[in-house]
């Protein structure tokens, strides 16, 4: 099969900018990038809410040879799905977050009944040969749904935050139903091997499934292929993006406020994962063990509020508020306040200037699937005279870039011992680091990682042989759930 014969089909909760606008993060880079090369649909929520919902009109605009189709949902959909069980159960399960995940059935039932409707739209614009390429979190059990509605096409799944470990992930009642309906798809995708691990190992202990060379998880006659492709960014573009003149611009802004200090920079979605509390307390500390910074450093946290509608997202606005102004209170004078935090979103050229102005980047989540900023203070450096990156030992970048100075976020004292070596850190080792970092960057970029994950979804074709029509019910544990409550049984295991 040649690769124009197979239409790419790309799910995910939003869709685009599919041109080069210097706003879109990594993953929007990748897809649009991919589109350009080879045409496709790209389908997704239009991030409205209307009386209709998803069962209103399709919106479609053309670029190109590329289609991006979105639909509405009803203000009931939209938060039963996106912000109750998409943000409140299982963005914190999944990030190892048990004490703050809440479960409820009514938002389990709207999540499953959004991806139902999903599949029913999507279901009528696909292609027998297109590769359907299903994204994140939202999206668990749309793969089953495209199935039930007869769909028999290769589908993909990748999932771009982290998977617990299965002992976490059985708090969540309907684990087992969520895990099974992932086996409908021919290949799952992770950006680590732990969490590929944590995924495989739920499947045998809760599914007993069997577990197969090359990835390949077996239940009943069903196989389903597990792979890691870590994401990347455009590294080229990015590097050049911190040379542009407005980079350069806010290169020189930032240095000039910096006025000589050595300048730390953290860049994070304002979210509870990314460590940006436990990252204060770090810098706090450097400024109580090491006197000798006071007047010699500054903090910036650029942190964009997300999710803003949230409780726990507002609260931890108001406390690294207070946090900062706590730390600035106790150590500023009259001509130095050692940390600023901004809210709001800087385009990515404006972006690649501060992290090249930057000495040392702070990239500290308590967890995180990949963590694109990392890879972006990276390709933003001048490779003569680079800044460190500090990176936490939970983010999954952490697998590629083991040349930063890896710490434990929850370490005030770690963070704190790393920031010192950092800013005194020789020209020659902060070469020797950067350059081995770059390596990987430049290497595992965006296109490489969507290429590589596409390759292995076309290859792949035994997820959906069927031997014996008889064990139809083995080869779709997705369906284990739905038959075994019409029989009034128990679940598996
Ligand atoms: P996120 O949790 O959003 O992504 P991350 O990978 O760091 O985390 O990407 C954030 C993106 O937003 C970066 O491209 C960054 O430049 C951008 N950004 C942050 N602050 C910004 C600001 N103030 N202005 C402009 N841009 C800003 C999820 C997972 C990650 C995974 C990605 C991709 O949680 O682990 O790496 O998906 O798979």
């Amino acid at each position: 099969m040649t690769e124009s014969m197979n239409r790419l089909v790309f799910v995910s909760n939003r869709v685009g900018p599919l041109g080069d606008e210097g706003k879109a993060g990594g993953l929007a880079v990748g897809l649009a990038d991919a589109l350009r090369r080879r045409g496709g649909l790209w389908f997704g929520w239009s991030g409205e809410t209307s009386e209709e919902g998803l069962g209103g009109e399709l919106r479609s605009e053309t670029h190109d040879k590329t289609e991006l189709v979105t639909v509405d949902m009803t203000e009931e959909e939209a938060q039963g799905f996106y912000l109750h069980y998409a943000n409140r159960t299982l963005w914190p399960l999944l990030h190892y977050r048990l004490d703050i995940a809440e479960f409820d059935r009514d938002s389990d039932r709207t999540y499953r009944a959004v991806n139902h409707r999903f599949a029913q739209r999507l279901r009528p614009l696909l292609k027998d040969d297109d590769l359907v390429w299903v994204h994140d979190y939202h999206f668990f059990y749309l793969g089953a749904e495209l199935r039930e509605q007869g769909y028999t096409g290769r589908i993909g799944f990748f999932l771009h935050i982290p998977f617990c470990p299965p002992e976490i992930l059985g708090a969540l009642p309907a684990s087992l139903d969520l895990v099974s309906a992932m086996l409908a798809y021919d290949v799952v995708g992770f950006q680590t091997e732990t969490d590929r691990r944590n995924f495989v190992t739920y499947c045998v202990q809760e599914l007993e499934a069997e577990e197969l060379d090359d990835g390949l998880v077996r239940v009943g006659e069903r196989l389903t292929k597990t792979a890691t492709f870590p994401i990347g960014i455009d590294a080229e573009g990015f590097a050049e993006f911190a040379r542009s003149a407005e980079a350069q611009e806010h290169q020189a802004m930032v240095q000039g406020m910096a006025n000589g200090r050595a300048q730390i920079v953290g860049v994070d979605r304002m979210d509870y994962s990314k460590g940006i509390i436990q990252r204060f307390r770090g810098f706090e500390q450097l400024l109580e063990d090491y006197p000798e910074t006071h007047g010699q450093v500054r903090f910036l946290q650029v942190a964009p509020v997300s999710r803003g509608q949230l409780d726990a997202y507002a609260e931890l606005r108001v406390e690294l508020e207070q946090l900062a102004g706590n730390i600035n209170g106790r150590f500023a004078t009259l001509d130095w306040a050692p940390m600023q935090i901004l809210t709001r979103g800087f385009t990515r050229k404006a972006l690649a200037g501060i992290y090249r102005a930057s000495r040392v980047c702070m990239v500290t989540p308590l967890r995180d699937g990949m963590n694109l900023v990392a890879k972006e203070y990276v390709a933003a450096q001048d490779p003569e005279d680079p800044g460190v990156l500090i990176l936490s030992r939970f983010a999954g970048a952490k697998a590629e870039l083991g040349a930063a100075l890896i710490v434990n976020p929850y370490s005030s004292d770690d963070v704190s011992r790393a920031l010192h070596y950092a800013l005194t850190m020789p020209l020659d080792e902060r070469r020797r680091r950067h350059a081995l970092m770059a390596e990987k960057v430049f290497q595992n970029t965006a296109a490489r990682w969507c290429d590589g994950f596409l390759e292995t979804l076309k290859a792949f074709d035994g997820g959906r042989h069927v031997d014996n029509p008889d064990d139809a019910i083995l080869q779709k544990p997705w369906l284990w759930d739905k038959a075994l409550r019409l029989l009034g049984a128990v679940r598996p295991g």
